[in-house]
Parts: structure tokens; sequence; C-alpha cells
């Protein structure tokens, strides 16, 4: 209703604007591909994220950044972001997910911005890592990360009305997951493990037809925030623990009023239901092509999604190379 409206609040055309500034962070990033330099790349869709940002309609605070101010020059936690008009919001910028698979030209590297009402994102700050299980609708309400793997597991495939030896469970491949990967395997399902990127692993378990059913494991917290983001918008569930890696992140967390037990759920992570995700493919994958180079073109691939109304879209473009920098610069 019109009447009823709140004029401060993010609106359908955010998601449009956003896209643009993901997809200039992966154009950018794209020129380092495979080239052994992840700072590069990682600075380079920084400053590009940076510039294209600026000119969105909103009030953004970074709630998920580059880390704190003297640490990262750029979209650091706490900057102020957009055009100083439109609604209030809290910022998730990822500029790279996945910055190894880029420089190493490996699938599912990802540009990555997420933008909610302002104070709905939980501040990661305290902790680095946080432990995940994450699946998409037809599996929502149903996982409970305090229950056993094989229990889990067990009600993932009766929700899909399959059987568990179908059910594949994407995970980070490190050490630390020794005892989540036997679990799953002893309960007869498959394990997909991927190097890096686990906001596109949990993706992926919340898009049909992905081969994917669940994400789980030990990742890290921004992302965990990001996905959060993502899953709302595709109905799909996160279920998280802090998970502090020393003592010294153990005493952060209680100074920060944290429990290390508390399951925090999707709503946790992300209050309401008025958020927006965006993501741009930077190396080809699964969930999203790559940025191509042509002669004076460029193509992306994008997904852009808004909770509020359920859209999800993919948006292909071509860009002009040689209108680009005036582009950018004049609008
Ligand atoms: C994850 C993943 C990221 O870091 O958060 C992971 O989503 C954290 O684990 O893409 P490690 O510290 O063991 O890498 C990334 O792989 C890189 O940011
Ligand atoms: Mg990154
Ligand atoms: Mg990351």
């Amino acid at each position: 209703m019109s009447s009823t409206r709140n004029p401060e609040a993010p609106d359908r055309n955010l998601a449009m604007e956003l896209v643009r500034v993901t997809e200039a962070a992966a154009m950018a990033a794209g020129r380092w591909v495979g080239r052994g330099d992840k700072n590069s790349g990682d600075g380079a869709a920084v400053d590009a994220m940076r510039k294209l940002i600026g000119t969105v309609s909103m009030r953004g605070t970074v709630v998920i950044g580059e880390g704190e101010k003297d640490e990262a020059p750029m979209l650091y936690n706490g900057e102020e972001v957009g055009n100083g008009g439109g609604p209030e919001v809290d910022v998730a910028v990822d500029p790279i997910d996945g910055t190894t698979l880029l420089s190493k030209g490996m699938p599912n590297a990802l540009a990555v911005l997420a933008v909610s009402e302002r104070g709905t994102m939980f501040d990661p700050s305290a902790v680095f890592y946080m432990e995940k299980m994450a699946v998409g609708p037809e599996a929502a309400g149903v996982i409970d990360i305090s229950a056993p793997i094989a229990e889990n597991l067990r009600r993932v495939a009766k929700a899909k009305q399959v059987d568990i030896s179908d059910v594949t469970v994407c995970v980070l491949d490190r050490p630390r997951h020794e005892q989540h990967v036997k679990a799953v395997r002893e309960a007869g399902a498959r394990v997909q493990f991927i190097s890096d990127g686990d906001v596109a692993g949990a993706i992926a378990a919340a898009r049909p037809d992905s081969g994917v059913d669940m994400l789980l494991g030990i990742g890290g917290t921004p992302e965990g925030i990001i996905t959060a983001c993502a899953l709302k918008c595709l109905d799909g569930e996160i279920q998280t623990r802090l998970w502090p890696k020393d003592d010294e992140e153990r005493a952060k967390l209680r100074e920060a009023g944290h429990d290390p037990e508390q399951v925090l759920t999707t709503s946790d992570l992300v209050r309401g239901d008025n958020m927006f995700f965006v993501a741009t493919g930077i190396t080809d994958g699964a969930l999203l092509r790559g940025v191509h180079y042509r002669a004076n073109r460029c193509s992306t691939q994008s997904i852009v999604m808004r909770s509020k109304s359920g859209t999800v879209r993919v948006v292909d473009a071509s860009h002009k190379l040689s209108k680009l920098r005036e582009y950018s610069e004049v609008d």
C-alpha cells in the first residue's frame, strides 16, 4: 500500500543499482585471473567496488568489509558508502570471495555485495570463524546444527524425498573438517570438496539442480552473514556457531557478550526480511559464468536477489570497454 510504505526502506530499484557494483569489481578482478597474485586482484576489485558503490542511492554503513580503518584503506568496517541519499542500510562486501581461486584461475570466484536495513546485520568482528550448516528451501526448518550430522542428513534426505546416499554435502577442504567428512561418509552420504568460497557453496545447496544439498563446516564469519542474506532471498536456512580459533578469540567472544554454544540462525545473522544479495562471477563456475573479454567487449553474469519479493534474477551483461571508463566516471 502506498499509504503505509516506508519511503526510507530499501526498495526494488536498489537491486539494479547494486549489480553494477559487483560487475565493476568482477571486471577489475578479471584482469588478474590466473596471474598468481591474489593481492593485486583483490586490490583491483576493492578499488572498483568502492568507486561504483559511491553512486548507489543509499546511506550505507559497511558492517562487513575489508577490515578496520587502519588495516585496509578501502571499504573498511564502519565506512559510510553510497551517494548520501536514499535508505539507511547495512552493507556487506566481499569484493572477491575466493582470492586463491582467482589467482589460480580456478572455478567459482565471486564478487559479492549484500545490503539490508540499518542495524540488522550481526557484527562479525569478535571471531574469525564460525561453524556452518546451510540448506535450501526444501530442507529449511528441518536441520539442527546441535544434533549429530547423520541425523541432519537423514532429515534432509527425507525432506527432499531422496535416499541418504543421494545427499551431497559441500565442505571446504581443510584438515579441521576431518570429523565432519567422516560423519557424512559413515552416514552413507557424499562429500564434494571445495578449496575456497563457501558463499558459493551455500548458494549451491539452495539452488535447484546444483547437485549440492548442504554446506557444512567451519568458514569465515563475514561469509556466514553474507550467506544468510543470500539464503533469506532463496528461502533457505543457515545455522551457525561461533568457532574461536584460540584462547584470545575465546576471551574476545565472551567480552563481546557472545555465548560460544549459542546457535545463531539465519535471522540472528541478518534480521528482518528486506535484504538484497548480488554476486557477479569472476571465474567460470557452476553458479555463474566468469568474466570474458573479447575485442572491445567484456561479458559478465550476475545473480541479483531480493528477499522481500523473492525475485531471483540472472543478469547477463555485455560491456563496451571503450565506453566503460567514461560511463562510470559520469554516472
Ligand atoms: C571461507 C571461504 C573463503 O576462506 O570463509 C574460508 O568462504 C575460511 O577458511 O572463500 P580458511 O581460513 O581455512 O581459508 C575463504 O576460503 C577465503 O576467503
Ligand atoms: Mg574477499
Ligand atoms: Mg571472503
